[in-house]
């Protein structure tokens, strides 16, 4: 009886399992048949790439890497750079070498940027010019990072003409080749290691899924490419041979413009995106007819949203919103609606994709429910992580012995099988789609002298999906404003985690008896108190 509560996406076909191709094979294989067909635009300059040129730079930085740099099998490399057109030559480099891409969130500060070089000790940093001294000055103290070395230098231009002589380096596919960092269900970021394997078997899935998807398509990649669903459209877009159109930096502008001028056809979008393109007047002044398919995921789309959208851009013209629902640990996606083309149900987050199972669990006791019922959403798979880098405690905390990852998402489904995401137990706050850890932000705000006792929580908000907001207990007698908090967080930590739900005045913070603080008595408090 039991079993039938574990449900199943289609099998992933053997072929794709049996599969002993690591990234690198697999990417030079299928460039090499895309050839002189143009794989990306750079929207700010209109500049672009040949998916030639991109191989051709591939093996060029491999051999610069390999023979200046000493970068060898099993090393880390770090990349800390905004979205370029130049991202992908990067990381299959890496590939090439047998090496393993450490990638970082640009707008990191050095504190930041140190923590997570503690944790994966690259031997290079490649940063873009914009992060260069933030990279150079957390690199400085630390004795590991050999060299620091800006894109721009390592992807000389003339590169991308012609490669000489390239040796991709044998590894097997079971080894990592990328290192994403992510908060998990709970505490600071955490280094999720996916193997060649996973990433190969992720990308082929939703290739196979997505036939509606082809090489004629033009795909938006608004989405940060240090982050797991920027790297899967990267790899998207190589392995069926699209165009995908390439921004640095969100600009209303811009992006509106580039939808058009590039006749953008499939858009991969977060929430807060789907928000701008239902409200905002500037939508109604371009031409965005080609739009066939759009993409969401990384937070909760509301219903609502998802009308809109669909009935101001798709006016007189098929447009599908598709929804899917995943976690860095699970190398991105779940679940997603749209499979081959069927209808998507609103609201949901779709089906389990190829080679997934999953299954809804009791938050008291464990115990396995059934259609409807909702409870904790649990995945298995050979998607699933290899674990978190050097840390086996945290992995045994969200992957259990059988293999099941523990999402820390509240969800159910319904008797056809399509998802349906409810609430968050975990502590993680998400805003546009960014994690933002609130125990980050205690522990800094632990540190500041006028501070007592912290807690950090998500206020709901329409465009954000949350904002990070802040319970504190000031010290007896001290002066401390609203605003000191706020600056005092702006000044140390990248903009997605700044306090912009506000600071309010507790004289304690609700904790369990082991010491965890009650962040749903907090959220409730606001709730009632619609604050
Ligand atoms: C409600 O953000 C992601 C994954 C994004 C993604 C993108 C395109 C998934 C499928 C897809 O097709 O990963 P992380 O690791 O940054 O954050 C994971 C968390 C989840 O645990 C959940 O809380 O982000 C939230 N989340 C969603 N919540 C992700 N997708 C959804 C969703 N609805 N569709």
């Amino acid at each position: 009886m039991a079993q039938e509560n574990i449900i199943h996406g289609p099998p992933i076909p053997d072929y794709l399992l049996n599969s002993k191709s690591n990234l690198s094979q697999h990417f030079i294989r299928l460039i090499m048949e895309f050839g002189n067909n143009t794989a990306m635009v750079d929207a700010h300059n209109e500049s672009s790439f040949t998916f030639k040129n991109i191989l051709n730079a591939s093996f060029n930085i491999a051999n610069t890497l390999k023979y200046e740099f000493g970068i060898q099998k099993d090393d880390i490399v770090g990349i800390f750079s905004e979205n370029t057109i130049l991202y992908p030559s990067l990381v299959l480099a890496v590939w090439h070498i047998g090496g393993v891409c450490a990638l970082f969130n640009p707008m990191y500060t050095t504190k930041e940027l140190t923590h997570v070089l503690n944790i994966t000790k690259p031997k290079l940093m490649i940063a873009s010019q914009m992060g260069l001294n933030i990279a150079k000055d957390s690199s400085k103290p630390l004795h590991f990072v050999k060299y620091v070395c800006p894109i721009d230098i390592l992807c000389n231009a003339s590169i991308i003409e012609e490669y000489t002589d390239f040796v991709s380096t044998p590894c097997d596919n079971n080894q990592t080749c990328v290192i994403l960092f992510s908060s998990g269900t709970t505490g600071l970021p955490k280094g999720v290691e996916l193997s060649h394997k996973s990433i190969f078997l992720m990308v082929s899935v939703m290739k196979h899924i997505n036939q509606m998807v082809t090489k004629t398509d033009t795909l938006m990649g608004l989405v940060p490419m240090f982050h797991g669903y920027g790297l899967l459209i990267i790899c998207l877009c190589l392995s069926i041979g699209s165009k995908v159109v390439v921004l640095k930096y969100f600009n209303e502008e811009l992006f509106l413009k580039s939808l058009e001028v590039q006749k953008v056809s499939v858009l991969f979008a977060v929430p807060p995106l789907m928000v701008f393109l239902a409200k905002h007047p500037l939508v109604e002044k371009y031409n965005l007819s080609c739009l066939k398919i759009i993409y969401c995921g990384a937070a909760p789309l509301s219903l609502n949203t998802e009308n809109e959208v669909i009935n101001r851009i798709g006016k007189g013209k098929p447009l599908n919103v598709f929804q899917g629902y995943g976690m860095t640990e699970l190398s991105m996606v779940s679940t997603t609606s749209g499979q081959g083309g069927v209808e998507h149900t609103s609201g949901s987050v779709g089906k389990l994709i190829c080679g997934m199972s999953g299954k809804v669990i009791d938050l008291n006791n464990g115990k396995l429910l059934g259609v409807n019922e909702s409870g904790e959403l649990c995945f298995k798979g050979p998607m699933v992580m290899n674990g978190y880098y050097k840390n086996p405690k945290e992995t045994t905390s969200i992957i259990d012995a059988e293999g099941w990852l523990h999402t820390g998402d509240i969800g159910y489904y319904d008797k056809n099988h399509n998802f349906y995401i409810v609430d968050r137990i975990k502590e993680l706050i998400k805003y546009k789609g960014y994690q933002v850890a609130p125990a980050e932000l205690e522990s800094l705000l632990l540190t500041h002298p006028k501070i007592k006792d912290v807690a950090v929580i998500g206020l709901p908000n329409p465009e954000a999906g949350e904002l990070p907001m802040a319970f504190v207990v000031k010290n007896p007698n001290s002066t401390l404003s609203e605003n000191d908090i706020v600056q005092f967080v702006n000044k140390n930590v990248s903009a997605q985690k700044r306090l912009r739900g506000g600071v309010r005045f507790v004289n304690s913070i609700p904790k369990n008896p082991s010491g965890k603080i009650l962040r749903r008595v907090l959220k409730d408090l606001i709730k009632q108190s619609k604050l």
